[in-house]
């Protein structure tokens, strides 16, 4: 493994070098803004390439014939798609479908508020006008409430634990947090996983412990799991990545539950996907409800453009978000959450939020406490 620092200008160009010097499948660990809003500002990004997952290097190079190849990092997807919308994007068919979508199910959430959505003579009410249902919706956005994990302010760790459906980014959030405490805000953090139920799920963890250089364990007994937590006393956070399983299988919550009552300071929180279906989602938020959440951390926000229901489940539920993630790469597509992000995803969809992204990106900070 090599981990490489680069200084430039901006981002794009230190991603360049990053890129020239240690490769396509360099990881970036960290940017940070040096002197900034001074002449000499610039721009500071920690690499890493991990070497020991790739021993075939040895083996000749492969040369396929060059043609010209598309470019499918997640920056040059981006800038394709800026391209291809051009200057028309606020009426794109995806925007009309979400303003649309929004406005149906506001205008029915308001409609199940006032009763049967008759007048007294048995007619259908007058349709609710845009002005009522953008008051109505922004009630509903008003009523969410955000819990983004603070620093640790005693002498023992903070222990946390990410639980949730299968596929939806745990383990993925949970290498995403630990970069931001530990490179971030200088925190001892260790990783330790309780997934051995996947084959191969418990290395995805070890790869990005390895990565940036966190202790990493696997718990396979409850007695482990005790164990763990008490041999890492001295340090301010533990993440406990867990194996995902079916929502509706509500034994495993219990299961969940029968690990983390020892201790009694395991703070669950709940990863679920911006993906998933209406009445999915329904009963996700009630079934992991019984484990008294800490927060939610939502993931996968980038792929999808209709947030309406999200929105909705998520004030109904009461829990508060915790956490945004809003891509695949690790560390950067992750946001704690907050008011400004949340009222420009549920507001103005995918592509107000993405130039907020993009804003929060250049500016001084990658995840906005
Ligand atoms: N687009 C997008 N992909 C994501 C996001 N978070 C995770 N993923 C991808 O989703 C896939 C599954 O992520 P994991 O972190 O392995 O999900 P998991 O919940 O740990 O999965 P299990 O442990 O199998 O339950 C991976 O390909 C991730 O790169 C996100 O915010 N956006
Ligand atoms: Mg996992």
């Amino acid at each position: 493994m090599k981990i490489k620092r680069f200084e430039s200008i901006d981002n794009k160009t230190a991603f360049a070098l990053v890129k020239k010097e240690l490769g396509e499948d360099a990881v970036i660990l960290a940017t940070r803004n040096l002197e900034a809003g001074t002449v000499r500002a610039r721009v500071e990004v920690i690499a890493a390439m991990d070497y020991d997952m790739d021993t075939v290097s040895d083996l000749p190079e492969r040369r396929e014939p060059v043609k010209e190849r598309k470019n499918y990092s997640y920056d040059a997807v981006r800038a394709r798609k800026k391209q291809s919308v051009g200057p028309g994007m606020a009426d794109t068919p995806e925007i009309r479908l979400e303003a649309h979508d929004l406005k149906k199910r506001f205008s029915r959430l308001r409609h199940d508020n006032n009763g049967s959505g008759k007048n007294e003579s048995g007619q259908s009410r007058i349709k609710p006008s845009p002005a009522e249902v953008a008051k109505w919706r922004d009630s509903v956005i008003e009523q969410i409430r955000i819990n983004p994990l603070a620093k640790a302010d005693s002498d023992k760790p903070q222990v946390i634990a990410l639980v949730g459906p299968t596929g939806v980014g745990k383990t993925t959030s949970a290498a995403k947090l630990a970069a931001w405490f530990s490179l971030r805000m200088n925190q001892r953090v260790v990783l330790l996983s309780m997934d051995c139920y996947r084959i191969g799920a418990t290395d995805q963890l070890r790869t990005y412990a390895r990565i940036m250089r966190l202790p990493c364990e696997i718990v396979l007994r409850k007695k482990d799991l005790v164990q763990a937590v008490a041999r890492h006393q001295r340090s301010d956070l533990i993440i406990i990545d867990t194996a995902g399983k079916n929502p509706y299988d509500l034994e495993h919550i219990d299961e969940l539950q029968t690990w983390f009552e020892p201790h009694g300071n395991i703070k669950p929180y709940l990863v679920v996907s911006a993906t998933t279906k209406k009445s999915d989602l329904t009963n996700i938020l009630k079934t992991y409800s019984s484990m008294d959440l800490s927060g939610l951390i939502i993931s996968k926000v980038d792929e999808t453009r209709t947030y309406a229901a999200l929105c909705q489940q998520v004030a109904v539920s009461g829990l508060p978000v915790s956490y945004l993630a809003c891509g695949q790469r690790v560390p950067e597509d992750f946001r704690a959450a907050s008011k400004p992000y949340l009222h420009t995803l549920f507001k103005k969809g995918w592509q107000g939020f993405s130039d907020l992204l993009e804003k929060s990106e250049k500016g001084e900070e990658w995840l906005v406490n």
